[in-house]
């Protein structure tokens, strides 16, 4: 999903952001948020199986309103922060 940011527009990335929730987040037939497992599944196939194992606990920071669930803006959140963790981890070319 993150390697093709390069060739998209904002709205392109925006669009496919909102489509990716949209997947696991229908799956419990509430589209509008991620229930743990959801998350767990979105985690495991869209960032590798490592993250998925902490899913309670990136719930638990995800969920800013405390219902147990992540919608859209708090998934916006982990997505800031995967890039901002990938823009940190590049290596500087001289
Ligand atoms: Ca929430």
């Amino acid at each position: 999903m993150f390697f093709i940011v390069d060739t998209m527009g904002m709205c392109e990335v925006l669009a496919q952001l909102y489509d990716t929730f949209h997947t696991y987040a229908k799956q419990d037939g509430d589209c509008e948020t991620l229930t743990k497992g959801e998350l767990s599944k979105l985690l495991a196939t869209e960032f590798g199986s490592g993250l998925s194992k902490d899913a309670e606990d990136t719930l638990t920071m995800l969920d800013q309103d405390k219902d147990s669930c992540v919608d859209f803006k708090e998934f916006l959140s982990l997505v800031g922060m995967v890039f901002l963790f990938m823009s940190c981890s590049e290596p500087v070319s001289q």
